[in-house]
Parts: C-alpha cells; sequence; structure tokens
C-alpha cells in the first residue's frame, strides 16, 4: 500500500510532474503569509528572510495593499489603453510626484521595464543625441541581472542564464562593476546611449559598490551625454535604507527602473521614470502592454507605496540594516564557517567559508528552514538574507539568533 503522501510531497510532485523544471526551490510548501512570516502546508511558521526576492518588503498580505486590490478587483480590473479609465492617471501623477520625475511608462515584470529602458535610451540616442540608426550601445556590468528576456540575458555572463538562447542581441559594451576608470574609458565611444547599472548587485551576491561610486558615475555619464539608468528593481522601494539605493548619495538617475515592491508582491507591477525630454521620445504605438498600468495595478501600487512612507519602512530598514551586519560581524569573530557580511539596509549577504561549488550554503540553507527562518543562496556560498522591511528589532534578533545556532551547530554534509 502506497504510504499516505504529506500536503507538501503532494504539492511537490504536481510541480515536478507538471511544471517545467525552471527552478530549484527549497523543499518547503508554503500556503499562507502575514508580514513577516510564511507557513507552510503543516502549519509550520517561518520567518521569511528572503521576502520574494524583495518583492515582499511592506510584509505578506499587508491589509492595506490586499484591500485596495479587492476594492478595485470588484470594480475595474482592466481596460487597456486603447481607452483612457479613472485610475491611470491618478496613478502617474501619484508614482511621478513620489519620486520626482516628469513621466512614467508603465509595465508588468522588472523585465519589461528593463526592456523598456533600453528601447527608451536608443531612441532617445538615435532622436536626441544624433547617434546613427543601429549603432547605439549601452554599457552593462559583469556579473549582472536584469531579468530574463533574450535581449537581457544577451548581456549577462551567467552561462546558466545565456547558454543555448542566441542568436543574442547587439549592441552592449560589458565593463566591470565599480571601476569608475573602466566606464570613463567606455564612455569615449560616441556610440554610447546609456549606462544601465544596478545600484547594488542584488543576485551576483549583494555587491556594494565603492563610497561615491554613482556619484562619479552619474557625472561621468553627464559629461558624456550618456543617460545613467538605474535598475532599482530589487534595490529600490527602501529595501537598502533610503527609499532608493542612489539616493544614498542623492544621485538621479536619468532613467529610473522599478519593479517587485512597487506592489508589495501583491500583483506585477514595474515602471519606468524619466523627465519629459527623453520620455517624449516614445509616441503612440511605439510601446506598451496590455496589463501595463492597469488599475489595478495602479490602485495596488499607490497602497504600496503608500505604505512605504506611512510606515517609515526605509528609514527602519536602515536601522534594522546596521543591527543585522553588527551581528553578524560578531558571529563571524567567533565562527570561521562564515567570512564576511555585506549589503545596505535590509539587502545582505553572508559569505560562505566554502568553495561555490560546494553544497555548504544549501545545506546551511536547509538547516535554517528547520530553525524556522527561510532563505536561499544566490551564487554558490553567498546566502542573501532579505526579510521584509516590516520586521521589528526583537524580530530581527530573534532571526540573528536563529542564524547563530545555525552557523554554530553547523555539521556539514
Ligand atoms: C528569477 C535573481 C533577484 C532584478 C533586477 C530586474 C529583474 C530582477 C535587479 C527582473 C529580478 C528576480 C528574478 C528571479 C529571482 C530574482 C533575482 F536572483 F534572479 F537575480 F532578486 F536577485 N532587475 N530578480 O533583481 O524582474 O522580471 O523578475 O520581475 O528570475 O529567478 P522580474
Amino acid at each position: 500500500m502506497t504510504e499516505e503522501l504529506t500536503k507538501s510531497q503532494a504539492a511537490i510532485q504536481m510541480e515536478d510532474k507538471y511544471g517545467a523544471h525552471n527552478y530549484h526551490p527549497l523543499p518547503v510548501v508554503l500556503s499562507k503569509g502575514k508580514g513577516v512570516y510564511v507557513w507552510d502546508t503543516e502549519g509550520i511558521q517561518y520567518f521569511d528572510f528572503l521576502s520574494a526576492y524583495s518583492a515582499v518588503n511592506q510584509g505578506h498580505c499587508h491589509p492595506k495593499i490586499v484591500g485596495a486590490l479587492q476594492q478595485q478587483a470588484e470594480t475595474l480590473t482592466l481596460t487597456s489603453r486603447a481607452f483612457y479609465n479613472d485610475t491611470l492617471g491618478e496613478y502617474e501623477k501619484y508614482i511621478c510626484e513620489y519620486f520626482g520625475f516628469d513621466k512614467v511608462l508603465p509595465m508588468n515584470t522588472g523585465a519589461e521595464a528593463v526592456e523598456t529602458a533600453i528601447k527608451l535610451s536608443r531612441k532617445w540616442a538615435y532622436e536626441k543625441k544624433g547617434i546613427a540608426e543601429n549603432k547605439a550601445k549601452i554599457i552593462v556590468c559583469e556579473n549582472n541581472f536584469h531579468g530574463r528576456t533574450t535581449t537581457i540575458i544577451s548581456f549577462s555572463n551567467d552561462e546558466d542564464a545565456r547558454k543555448n538562447f542566441g542568436p543574442y542581441t547587439e549592441g552592449f559594451i560589458k565593463i566591470p562593476y565599480n571601476d569608475i576608470d573602466a566606464l570613463k574609458e567606455a564612455l569615449k565611444d560616441n556610440n554610447v546611449a546609456a549606462f544601465l547599472v544596478e545600484p547594488i548587485q542584488g543576485e551576483a551576491g549583494v555587491f556594494v559598490p565603492d563610497e561615491g561610486f554613482l556619484t562619479a558615475a552619474s557625472e561621468a555619464c553627464k559629461q558624456a551625454n550618456v543617460l545613467f539608468v538605474a535598475d532599482e528593481v530589487q534595490t529600490g522601494v527602501a529595501r537598502t535604507g533610503q527609499l532608493l539605493a542612489c539616493d544614498h548619495e542623492n544621485v538621479k538617475p536619468d532613467v529610473l527602473i522599478l519593479g517587485k515592491a512597487v506592489s508589495g508582491g501583491v500583483y506585477p507591477v514595474s515602471a519606468v521614470l524619466a523627465n519629459n525630454d527623453i520620455m517624449e521620445v516614445i509616441k503612440p504605438g511605439q510601446h506598451g502592454s496590455t496589463f501595463g498600468g492597469n488599475p489595478l495595478a495602479s490602485k495596488v501600487a499607490i497602497a504600496a507605496l503608500d505604505v512605504i512612507k506611512e510606515e517609515k519602512l526605509a528609514e527602519n530598514a536602515q536601522k534594522l540594516g546596521v543591527i543585522f551586519r553588527e551581528r553578524m560581524q560578531k558571529l563571524i569573530a567567533k565562527n570561521d564557517l562564515v567570512t564576511t557580511v555585506r549589503g545596505k539596509g535590509l539587502l545582505n549577504a553572508i559569505i560562505i567559508n566554502d568553495s561555490p561549488e560546494s553544497s555548504t550554503a544549501w545545506n546551511i540553507c536547509m538547516q535554517l528552514k528547520e530553525n524556522g527562518l527561510l532563505a536561499k543562496p544566490t551564487h554558490g556560498n553567498i546566502i542573501r538574507f532579505a526579510p521584509p522591511l516590516v520586521m521589528t528589532e526583537d524580530q530581527l534578533h530573534e532571526c540573528c539568533d536563529i542564524i547563530e545556532k545555525t552557523i554554530e551547530g553547523y555539521k556539514g554534509g
């Protein structure tokens, strides 16, 4: 007689049988989320220390955001842009004033917003900068992560992300991250339209550039009449202790890319913001999306961004981030399994003292799960820690206790 499967086992089996195997999730099956907590199908509670890759900054199922979704869902969900509606203008005004830009082009996923920014930058280069058609180039950084579309993976150097997805889109120049001299050298090419950069490289392993890099990069781009395009899909919306990671240096990008926590993880919402001299190159029929800027997305995004300010989540991320890194430094001082902690606000990572090819980081995450905290390695031996920004100081200490207990008690294998 076959043994009765648990709900979790059944769910995993179904995904394995019917779903593409494009992920390798930690073996936990979640069925409920609230604030900083998630519960699995067996009712076990965990601290969520990934926040759906920084989409759930406001905490799971935030009542104000869910309420906005529910109310609009019973009113008007989607009109397409073939007609006007009574929410899009309100949302566009709200988000432009919120981030300080003249205009927004609303999209749905982060990758779509990155693609939009690439198209916008190229069009600006041809029609405003005067670069010869099809000659525009965009500078990107090694070890970037900007999404998974064919054009975006064309300038990735992550073999898993790009191998056998060719032929690749041309027109990208790769430079080392955090290397202002390499950027200045690349900017000598008169065909450069834009510099596309993550203010902190998330997927690569939470690489924080040197203090002043963003300022120097932005100024070098201005000198070269090149657009400074900040991909804040993961670092934006208060995650790093400021509203935007660029705000740590008071750098204002020419083009701002947002996603993830713009909706608090309740609905796919992304956005590209720029001033009129750039955004005006886009004319009717030249770009769009069925769901882009729909009434549901608009109301959810307004509520999600309200929550960030009302609950002072950037300030909380800044404060708790300092505490977190101090706690990790104390752990590093007494245990050589962890060598480094790095990050800003509540976007942090620890480096495990083992080869990237080892399964140590994965095994530690499996043990963290057993101890009530969910996190996942980014690359190899790096574990990203990104809890919801609504976490309290006491909860953060409880999580650090779990991490400490897990590292101290790790027996390998
Ligand atoms: C996956 C990574 C994080 C992003 C930045 C654009 C996008 C992302 C800076 C695209 C998306 C997600 C994608 C998800 C895992 C996650 C991720 F590990 F892939 F790199 F967060 F670090 N710019 N990041 O981080 O946004 O289209 O996904 O809405 O693809 O595995 P998206």
